[in-house]
């Protein structure tokens, strides 16, 4: 297995999707270090920030041992924006969590961009819309509650035969967990969906989630009430 020397460095706030590389980093057992964007603060519009996340959104790495050319480890640093890239790159590094084959790999991406273009957006709009939304659009919450349970369910279908969404425990199943704790805020009963809870609650025991889940926690404020935040993060529009 590659070993790491020079930490990995996390930009990171504690939210879903900075929870996945969190947590993959615990799994993993290599060093790093957290550098803490407070998004709620516009910290991602930092110049150079954006020049490691043009995208303006956490997470994202720099791994000062980046990849050589002739398919080695200790080359020149790479920075890595988009939480599905950075596990692919984790995962392929360290060669841990994703499969080595093309077979199961094919299987983990589909899992992996089945939560990075679907399950997540479509939770974040629920969690919009049923929490910070000025004023109560029932559309909007139908729309995306429905789909989130939609999701839920095809999760749930998923895992009723097996223990993890693709082959053995993968980042496919980490890029999941994050954005199914906040279920009671997407409007979702795990009651309703039995292998996904089974499979939740086996995710939630495992020391390094717990771990990852709690790197910055103590930081991790609710924006319900923060008007500041909000401006912030609602409302953005490409910027000059
Ligand atoms: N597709 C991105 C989404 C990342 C994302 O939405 N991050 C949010 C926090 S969960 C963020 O950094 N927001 C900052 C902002 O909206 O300006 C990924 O998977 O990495």
């Amino acid at each position: 297995m590659t070993t790491q020397t020079l930490p990995i460095e996390l930009y990171y706030w504690p939210t879903p999707n900075g929870w996945k590389i969190s947590i993959m980093l615990e799994e993993l057992g290599v060093p790093y270090t957290v550098k803490y964007v407070n998004i709620g603060k516009g910290e991602q519009f930092e110049p150079s920030f954006l020049k490691i996340a043009p995208n303006n959104r956490m997470p994202a790495i720099v791994d000062p041992e980046g990849p050589t050319a002739d398919g080695g480890w200790g080359g020149e640093p790479i920075s890595i924006f988009e939480s599905g890239a950075i596990l692919q790159y984790l995962g392929r590094k360290f060669g841990k969590l994703y499969a080595a084959d093309e077979r199961g790999r094919a299987e983990v991406d589909q899992w992996l961009f089945w939560q990075v273009g679907g399950l997540g957006p479509m939770a974040g709009q629920a969690h919009h819309f049923r929490q910070y939304a000025p004023e109560t659009n029932t559309y909007g919450i139908d729309r995306y509650t429905n789909e989130v349970n939609r999701l839920y369910g095809v999760m749930n279908k998923r895992l009723a035969d097996r223990e993890f969404l693709a082959g053995g425990y993968s980042i496919a199943d980490i890029a999941s967990l994050g954005w199914i704790k906040p279920h009671k805020n997407q409007g979702q009963d795990l009651e309703d969906f039995h292998h996904l809870k089974r499979w939740y609650e086996t995710l939630l025991a495992r020391p390094a989630v717990i771990a990852g889940l709690a790197v910055g926690e103590e930081r991790r404020r609710s924006i319900v009430d923060d008007k500041d935040a909000q401006k912030v993060l609602f409302g953005q529009r490409a910027r000059a």
